[in-house]
């Protein structure tokens, strides 16, 4: 191979392979579990690729709880705990307040912001357009199931704030007050202690799911290993 085939070989190579293409998606999965003794359960999944995020919610009520109302707007999103500039791990609060914790206030739910110690705040808003007030095309829970998915591009911040998934917690929001139960507007941290009763409480965080690096499928993980060996054996014939 003379110096200008090598050349044009190698222009051929990189046009083939665009800046990045070595990062592959990641996909990471949830468990989906009841908040509040919602009695929700489910499954979702985040699939991260370069700065497109992909995001799918399956979840429904086993019955043992007040679950997921049917035709209500379901607020959702991917929340996150930043302290001074670095994402720290987020996890699941308590299914019930505790009363032993000054964090909690004295009603009988677990509201979203005695929840945010716990998952942190909100990082990107699971409708159709990642905007905060776009509450028409948040799920509205059809027949109290939820199955949504959905394709974002984020902003490089929106990206920083979810890296990496693994430290981050997905929360679905929105039940009606429950009967001999009493709902606070604010937590009364924030020195508001309103209570209300009855009612849809659209905030009210009903489950969460804590992503986790899915395992690699091994048909996908053998399409990896020859893609990498084919691109050494490109390698090699280029540097005769
Ligand atoms: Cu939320």
């Amino acid at each position: 191979m003379n110096n200008f085939c090598k050349r044009a070989a190698a222009t051929a190579l990189a046009a083939l392979l665009p800046v990045g293409a070595f990062a592959a998606p990641v996909t990471y999965i949830g468990k989906i579990t009841e908040l509040n003794e919602s009695g929700v359960f489910g499954t979702t999944t985040a699939t991260i690729d370069g700065n497109m995020l992909t995001v799918t919610v399956d979840a429904k009520s086993d019955g043992t709880g007040f679950g997921i109302a049917p035709g209500q707007v379901h607020i959702q999103h991917i929340h996150g705990v930043i302290e001074n500039g670095q994402n720290l791990d987020s996890v699941p609060p308590p299914n019930l307040p505790d009363r032993d914790n000054p964090i909690f206030d004295d009603d009988d739910y677990v509201e979203l912001a005695e929840g945010a110690p716990f998952y942190g705040g909100i990082r990107v808003f699971l409708n159709a357009t990642n905007d905060p007030n776009d509450f028409a095309t948040f799920p509205d829970a059809t027949g109290g199931m939820i199955n949504f998915s959905q394709r974002y591009i984020l902003t490089p911040d929106q990206v920083a704030s979810i890296s990496p998934l693994n430290l981050r917690e997905y929360v679905l929001h929105g039940a009606f007050d429950q009967p001999g139960k009493t709902f606070s507007i604010e937590n009364s941290l924030a020195g508001v202690d309103s209570e209300v009763e009855g009612g849809y409480l659209t905030s009210l965080p009903i489950a969460t799911a804590t992503y986790e690096m899915a395992p690699i499928p091994l048909p996908a993980a053998g399409v990896l290993l020859l893609g990498a060996l084919g691109g050494l054996a490109g390698l090699r014939r280029l540097r005769k």
